[in-house]
C-alpha cells in the first residue's frame, strides 16, 4: 500500500499495489512507499512530493539598501538576488527539507555584506545537513551555532561571487548601465530537516544581509527581528526607528525598509538612483501600508533612471 500525499490539495489518497510486494514490480526504489513512477526523489526515503513558490517558473525578487540604519542613497540594489522555493515533503506529507533556486542578479554595494537565512521560529535543532552550489561550485551549509532559530549563512561576502575587475570605475555588478554587464550568477540551497515539520511558509524565510567584517550589523525586511547575534546597540540610530518593544523592526519614522520583496518583474534602480525616484507611487504605497498604489512597481516610466539588463 502507499499513502499518497497530494500537497496542492493537502490530502492522503490511499493506493493498492495489485500484487503482493514480494513478486511485484519492484517499483519502490527507497521503500518510502511511493511507487518510482509517482516519487519525484524515487532514491530518497525522506522525499517523495514537492512545491514550488511562486511557481516552478517564476521567482521572488529581494533587494536591499545596505546604508542601515542611514537611508543612505536608498538606491536598493546593493544586493539584488531572484529565488524560488521548493518545499519538498514525505511520503506522509510532513515537511523534511526545501531547496531554493535563484541568482544573484545585481551588487550595487561597495561595503562587503553577507547573505544568510534564518528560519521564523524553528529551531537550530531542526537543521540536519544542507550545502549551496554556487556559480558551479559546492559548499556545505550549516546553522550558526549560538543562535535560538535555525540561521543558514549562505555566503559571507558577495562581493567574492560578482568581481568585476573594478576597471574604469566599473566596481558595481549590473546597477551602471556604462559598465558592463554580467550573466547573473545561479545558485541553488539543499536542506534537510532533522524531523518532519508540518508548515514552512516563504514568509518564515527571514533573509537578511550583515556586514563581512561585523557579523552584529544585520539588516533584515521591515518588521523581521534580528538574530541572536545582532548588536541592538544599532537601532534607533541615524534613520532608523526600529523598537523592540512593539515589534517595529528596520523602519524610518516614514516607514520605509531597507529590504523589499517584490513578486514578478520588476527593475530595481540604477546605481545612487533613490528607488522614490524610479517609481513615483513608491512612497504612497509604503505610507500607505500597501493598501494603495499596490502596482507601484508597474507603473513607472523613468527607464533612464531603473536599470533594464539586455539578456
Ligand atoms: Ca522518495
Ligand atoms: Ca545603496
Ligand atoms: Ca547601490
Amino acid at each position: 500500500m502507499a499513502a499518497l500525499y497530494d500537497p496542492h490539495v493537502q490530502e492522503v489518497v490511499l493506493g493498492f499495489e495489485d500484487l503482493p510486494r514480494t513478486w511485484g514490480d519492484n517499483d519502490f526504489n527507497d521503500a518510502d512507499g511511493i511507487s518510482d513512477t509517482l516519487d519525484e526523489f524515487p532514491n530518497d526515503y525522506d522525499r517523495a512530493f514537492s512545491s514550488f513558490f511562486p511557481s516552478d517558473k517564476d521567482y521572488v525578487l529581494l533587494a536591499y539598501e545596505d546604508k542601515w540604519p542611514q537611508l543612505g542613497d536608498y538606491d536598493m540594489n546593493d544586493l539584488v538576488i531572484r529565488e524560488r522555493l521548493q518545499t519538498i515533503f514525505n511520503a506522509q506529507g510532513a515537511i523534511t527539507g526545501f531547496r531554493l533556486e535563484g541568482f544573484i542578479d545585481a551588487r550595487g554595494a561597495g561595503f562587503k555584506n553577507g547573505f544568510a537565512l534564518r528560519l521564523m521560529d524553528m529551531p537550530t535543532s531542526l537543521f540536519k545537513a544542507g550545502s549551496i552550489s554556487i556559480d558551479g561550485t559546492t559548499f556545505p551549509l550549516r546553522a550558526e551555532q549560538g543562535q535560538s532559530d535555525a540561521v543558514i549563512i549562505l555566503w559571507n561576502n558577495t562581493h567574492d561571487f560578482t568581481t568585476t575587475g573594478d576597471a574604469d570605475g566599473c566596481q558595481f555588478f549590473n546597477t551602471v548601465k556604462e559598465c558592463p554587464e554580467y550573466a547573473p550568477v545561479p545558485f541553488t540551497v539543499d536542506v534537510t530537516f532533522t524531523s518532519g515539520v508540518t508548515s514552512l511558509l516563504h514568509s518564515d524565510f527571514d533573509f537578511f544581509i550583515f556586514r563581512t567584517n561585523k557579523r552584529g550589523h544585520e539588516i533584515h525586511f521591515a518588521d523581521y527581528p534580528p538574530t541572536d547575534k545582532m548588536d541592538t546597540s544599532l537601532f534607533g540610530r541615524h534613520a532608523d526607528t526600529s523598537d523592540p518593544s512593539s515589534g517595529r523592526y528596520y523602519r524610518s519614522a516614514d516607514n520605509l525598509s531597507w529590504g523589499l520583496k517584490v513578486s514578478g518583474a520588476w527593475h530595481y534602480p540604477r546605481e545612487y538612483k533613490d528607488i522614490v525616484w524610479c517609481y513615483a507611487d513608491y512612497e504612497t504605497w509604503v505610507e500607505s501600508a500597501g493598501e494603495q498604489a499596490r502596482d507601484w512597481f508597474e507603473t513607472s516610466n523613468r527607464n533612464h533612471l531603473y536599470y533594464v539588463p539586455n539578456r
